[in-house]
């Protein structure tokens, strides 16, 4: 990766942003994790693996899918009031069913189902008229309706795949048409890895010459790509000295399923993005919607309370980074930082009014403590090498109370 100076102009944004909308939306929503009267354990864009669906049988969804409620314009201003600054959604998940108009295959939205319109041109107007980034989420690697796809060993004998030749001649095509004609991508989304070095360098040219700008994520394998996506729905231990993005799920899947209403509460989306952003690394929180076009009620309540919070504090987070000192894992709060602004995120208040920043003596010369929220004073003192802040007796936020230390 390195300081390359056109990389460090094409990433700017991206590590501005630091909170982005993942969707993952395809014929999968319509079975939402039910095959046959049988709940298909496991995430729900996965059910055509895990149940072993034919293509055949599985192409029948197209016919079926017809999602009059999807509305671009809610959807990107759900984003948006959710403070979330890109959004990457899936224009070909591992299932093969392209959600856009594609010359390459009927297999797609506009061509094979009743519904007829191309979401991602929907999108993009959307996105662009609130200033939202798109991106798009290609599978590269799996496709199982493909028979040179990876990952089908049910339709077809793995032996008699030419793997390169569904590289080259249908995934690099397609994603080229996705980046010309849904200008201008912000980042184009792999995942899994490319099988060779030689495939995932010819698709990162082929990226780099049609759409100089977008920003390719580091699933495209073998160590090429502007960043790092760390495991899903895994955070670090401690920050990482590169760009570095989690893919998180809202719940326990990420393509929707109809009987996961395992919903992380809005304060633990604050806490998780804090940490994140507490690590140097961008949150791309996942929302999978319905067959139908919605976005699911429970969702849209927990991003809309994130994005009231992110009013508030969003100067703690946007552009912010990891700060230069040790947070004890059982501290009861994490830091982020901005050169000349330390931010104390408390998410356990201090019954007895004195807060500890541990070990900040070297790392912080504070000049003058408030909390974001209403900009009032705090006093401070050191105790050895702590640094104690006096806070109000209750907290300014019930999620994440932040405290800005100004420092020299
Ligand atoms: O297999 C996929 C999965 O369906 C989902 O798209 C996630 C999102 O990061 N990526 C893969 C597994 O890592």
């Amino acid at each position: 990766m390195g300081q390359d100076p056109v990389r460090e102009r094409r990433i700017a944004w991206w590590r501005q942003a630091r909170f982005g909308l993942f969707i993952h939306w395809g014929l999968y929503a319509i079975p939402a994790g039910v095959w046959k009267g049988r709940a298909i354990p496991g995430i729900g864009e996965w059910i055509m693996h895990r149940a072993k669906i034919p293509v055949r049988e599985y192409e029948k969804l197209a016919k079926r899918f017809n999602p009059v409620k999807f509305d671009a314009e809610e959807w990107v201003r759900v984003a948006k009031e959710a403070g979330m600054k890109y959004i990457v959604i899936t224009a070909k998940h591992h299932d093969g069913f392209c959600m856009y108009d594609t010359k390459y295959t009927d297999y797609n939205i506009v061509k094979a189902t009743p519904f007829g319109r191309d979401p991602m041109k929907e999108l993009r107007k959307a996105c662009d008229k609130e200033g939202v980034k798109l991106g798009f989420y290609y599978s590269q690697t799996l496709d199982w309706h493909h028979p040179d796809g990876m990952g089908n060993d049910w339709d077809y004998d793995p032996g008699k795949k030419n793997f390169g030749r569904y590289f080259r001649e249908y995934a690099m095509p397609q994603v080229e048409e996705l980046l010309t004609n849904y200008r201008t991508v912000a980042v184009m989304w792999f995942d899994i890895g490319t099988p060779t070095p030689e495939l995932a360098r010819e698709m990162v040219e082929l990226v780099r010459r049609v759409s100089p700008d977008a920003v390719i994520n580091g699933r495209i394998g073998h160590g090429l790509g502007d960043y790092i996506d760390v495991g899903d729905n895994r955070i670090p231990e401690s920050p990482l000295p590169v760009d570095w993005e989690v893919p998180m799920t809202l719940n326990d899947t990420w393509g929707f399923k109809s009987y996961d209403h395992n919903w992380k509460s809005p304060g633990r989306v604050v806490q998780i993005l804090v940490e994140v952003v507490s690590k140097g690394g961008n949150l791309l929180l996942n929302i999978g919607p319905t067959a139908e076009g919605e976005l699911p009620e429970p969702a849209v309540k927990v991003l809309l309370e994130v994005g009231k919070w992110l009013k508030e504090n969003g100067e703690s987070v946007y552009g912010a980074g990891a700060a230069p000192l040790h947070v004890p894992g059982d501290a009861p709060y994490m830091c982020t930082w901005k050169p000349g602004k330390l931010y104390v995120h408390v998410f356990g208040w201090p019954w007895d009014g004195e807060l500890v920043v541990f070990s900040a003596k070297g790392a912080v010369k504070p000049v003058r403590a408030y909390l974001l929220k209403d900009q009032r004073e705090l006093s401070f003192r050191w105790e050895g090498a702590d640094l104690i802040i006096n806070v109000p007796e209750r907290p300014a936020d019930p999620f994440d109370t932040v405290i800005v230390v100004e420092t020299e």
